[in-house]
């Protein structure tokens, strides 16, 4: 008799922390995947970036799973990038970003101002949980030295790298810096954050 009350009450135990587990984020089966976007002829491993916003992007989508695996509605999530390698420059509102998850528990970011070459990596939490990070990304970009310009500077460091395979400044990935570069590094000089 004992034993069968503390079994429903271990029962009972189980089952209201089922419940509320299920509304907690769980960073083992929760995602954060990005892919480079707005330039075509690149993989999705790399993304070309102007500080003004107007090449390419990372496009970073969130899933967020409870523990069981089932995706989380109308959940907060902060999602910024993370520098893995080079150097950075991120225009206001870039380092940082806030949204929330729709009905598949999924919620999705655009990151596109900011300047720098190198490998980003993107993280990403939720009520405190802190999910693993994306796979890194290469960034690249006509802002050569990360200063959120395209200036002088960078274009000493063009010309410093003209055919070359530098991967920084190699705009349309076709594993040279050439004179098709070159022609849009000039249309994005002078720019700067939006
Ligand atoms: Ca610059
Ligand atoms: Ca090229």
């Amino acid at each position: 008799m004992r034993n069968s009350v503390l079994a429903i009450g271990l029962i009972a135990i189980l089952l209201v922390a089922g419940t509320a587990f299920a509304g907690i984020p769980s960073a083992s089966t929760s995602t954060v995947e990005r892919e480079g976007q707005g330039t075509p002829e690149c993989n999705p491993d790399v993304a070309v970036i102007c500080p003004a916003s107007d090449m390419g992007q990372v496009y970073v989508t969130v899933t967020v799973r409870n523990v069981y695996g089932d995706p989380l509605a109308d959940k907060v999530v902060n999602c910024y990038p993370s520098v893995v390698s080079g150097g950075f420059c991120f225009c206001p509102g870039e380092d940082s970003k806030q949204d929330t998850t729709d009905s598949n528990g999924q919620v999705f970011f655009t990151f596109s101002d900011f300047g720098g070459c190198g490998d980003l990596e993107f993280g990403a939490d939720c009520e405190g949980v802190v999910f693993n990070p994306s796979a890194t990304i290469y960034i690249a970009s006509p802002d050569n030295n990360g200063d959120c310009t395209v200036g002088l500077p960078d274009f000493i460091s063009f010309a410093g790298v003209y055919q070359t395979a530098d991967a920084c400044s190699d705009f349309n990935c076709d594993g040279t810096v050439g004179i098709s570069d070159f022609i849009i590094f000039a249309g994005h000089y002078n720019h700067t954050c939006p």
